[in-house]
């Protein structure tokens, strides 16, 4: 007999793996069942998203793009691979131990979840229910893999548990187990050492055990995301009209859309628009049940349903949105129709109290947004929208309704899921961004990017097509100056653009490429007559500056 072997490395592995299945599943079971909000795997890292420091989120998303949710997600997933893995490898030694961390851990997703804006006792039901059914896998796994081999001084499971009397039940069944193997004549597995006793490996078991675990981890999920409301949501989506706007966008002129290939087109497809937000998993909210509070500094504070919304008057605008975060040349910008009813008209229907300069937004995962009331009240098409591009919005776009301000970045302006609007001071409140280094105020910045050559571009010598996008948001934009290899400028020929709230396409259609390398930048001028300053500076704290240049060979 090798008496000195634990259990192997895989086969504890696998016991905490499962267990930790188990309660992945059961958690999304629990959660879908109380309808609570936080799901403790994502509330660990949306609470590891605001426990990041700025500078490590802004190297996350310029490095991942909009990919960097997967990889948080992936990285979260992963190291809780390795802590299951860790509890199992406790567990086989003793299975207190095991228990102990799963506790431990429990705790952790605990406090991750009270942590989340605005949760409550019940938010952490998931965890509870996933920690406790972890624990009863991790038991069950270890007594089916782990058999005490009869006879063996101190022959007992590996929690200690001999003198336990409400575990007596179980080892009598262990050791009938073990003992009607040797009846049968099954050659005993290797036996190793754990707590005092002597121990054979049940491959079988532990199979059997495993393949349950997974069973049960699967169908748990399954049903806790069918229950959590997707569905409903995405279906809720599908079934809504959009209803005629009573105030048409501002049609387009012929010639908005150069047609060009590879050019960015006027009105972006949902489906390509950029997506930029903290949420690691989409809110789904129901119409149905969605309100939007106004509160604060108001005569009137209302709070209006979905229906209140819709038989408001409502308008349609084509407006550029455009993230802070968008590098020089970046591709967080995009233009839409947008389809909803006016922000300021609702603002002063609940009366606008004299003082108030801010209104801060809260979607329905927490995050918040600072808006300017003056900018808001100026007269420009600030909606609070539920439609883009002729269609209801996406949910992955704030669904069922969000704010879009022309003129204002979309951190202090664009709250998608928006359930609240505190009328405010800027010297109250705080938004998001604002606490962790970005600039209370987010007015865009005149720029603009050259899409066509793509840089690196290989050409062939000849007439060559340099062409692009530029923006300045509820300005216009009045001029694009393009130059290569530093030399003059030539005014690029400018598309229409509906309202000074789009960007507008520019092209050089006649650029002679000669053989060679060379650089292309691009300015742009706004109406206000200004020019875009050559200084590159960063997104921090308020926005990039600099122009656009592409390197390209000609040979
Ligand atoms: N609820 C919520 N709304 C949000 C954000 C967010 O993180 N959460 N990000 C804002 C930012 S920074 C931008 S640039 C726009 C992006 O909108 P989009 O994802 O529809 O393009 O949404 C804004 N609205
Ligand atoms: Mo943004």
């Amino acid at each position: 007999m090798e008496s000195n072997r634990r259990a192997p490395v895989w086969a504890a592995t696998l016991i905490g793996l499962v267990s930790g299945a188990v309660a992945v599943g059961v958690s999304l079971l629990a959660a879908g069942l109380v309808k609570a909000s936080a799901f403790p795997v994502v509330a660990v890292g949306n609470a590891a998203v605001d426990l990041t420091p700025a500078a490590l989120k802004d190297f996350a998303i310029r490095t991942f793009g909009e990919n960097d949710k997967t990889v948080l997600l992936a990285g979260i997933f992963l190291v809780l691979a390795a802590i299951a893995a860790a509890i199992g490898l406790l567990a086989v030694r003793d299975l207190r131990y095991g228990l102990a961390g799963l506790a431990a851990f429990g705790l952790v997703g605990i406090a991750a979840v009270l942590t989340r804006p605005g949760a409550g006792a019940v938010d952490v039901v998931p965890t509870v229910a996933g920690v406790a059914a972890a624990m009863l896998a991790l038991r069950h796994l270890v007594r089916r893999a782990l058999v005490p081999v009869s006879g063996s001084p101190g022959a007992d499971l590996p929690d200690g548990s001999r003198d336990h009397s409400t575990d007596a039940d179980a080892d009598a069944d262990a050791d009938a187990d073990a003992e009607e193997r040797d009846r049968r004549g099954a050659p005993v597995p290797p036996v190793m050492r754990a707590g005092d006793g002597l121990f054979s490996l049940d491959r079988r078991g532990l199979l059997i055990g495993t393949a349950g675990g997974i069973v049960l981890a699967g169908v748990t999920g399954v049903i806790g995301r069918t229950l959590s409301g997707r569905a409903q949501v995405a279906a809720a989506r599908v079934d809504l009209r959009l209803p005629r706007p009573s105030t048409p966008a501002t049609p387009l002129p012929a010639g908005v859309d150069l047609r060009i290939r590879g050019l960015s087109p006027f009105v972006t497809p949902n489906h390509d628009f950029y997506r930029v937000d903290t949420a690691l998993v989409v809110p789904q909210v129901d119409p149905r049940s969605w309100t939007l509070k106004i509160s604060g500094m108001v005569d009137r504070p209302v709070e209006l349903t979905f229906a209140d919304l819709m038989k408001r008057p409502l308008q349609e605008a084509d407006i550029t949105l455009c993230c802070v975060s968008n590098e020089v040349g970046g591709p967080y910008i995009g233009n839409a129709r947008w389809l909803g009813t006016s922000l300021a008209a609702v603002l002063r229907d609940a009366g606008v109290r004299k003082g108030a300069d801010m209104l801060l937004s809260t979607s329905a995962d927490g995050w918040t947004s600072g808006t300017p009331v003056d900018v808001v009240l100026d007269g420009r098409d600030a909606l609070l929208a539920f439609g883009m591009n002729g269609e209801a919005l996406p949910v992955d776009h704030g669904f069922p309704v969000r704010q879009v301000v022309p003129g204002l970045y979309g951190y202090v302006s664009a709250t998608k899921w928006v359930t609240e609007i505190k009328v405010t001071r800027f010297d109250e409140d705080e938004a998001y961004w604002t606490s962790r280094g970005w600039s209370p105020k987010g007015p865009i910045k005149t720029e603009s990017r050259i899409d066509l050559p793509r840089d690196g571009a290989r050409l062939a010598p000849g007439r060559t097509v340099i062409a692009g996008v530029a923006w300045a948001q509820h300005k216009g934009v009045d001029a694009v100056e393009v130059r290569v290899d530093r030399g003059q400028w030539r005014q690029a020929r400018l598309a229409e653009a509906p309202t000074a709230d789009t960007w507008r396409q520019w092209v050089i259609d006649d650029w002679d490429a000669t053989p060679g390398d060379h650089t292309i930048e691009v300015r742009a001028t706004d109406a206000t007559g200004y020019t875009q300053t050559a200084d590159r500076v960063g997104v921090i704290p308020d926005g990039a500056t600099g122009w656009h240049s592409v390197s390209v060979q000609v040979a």
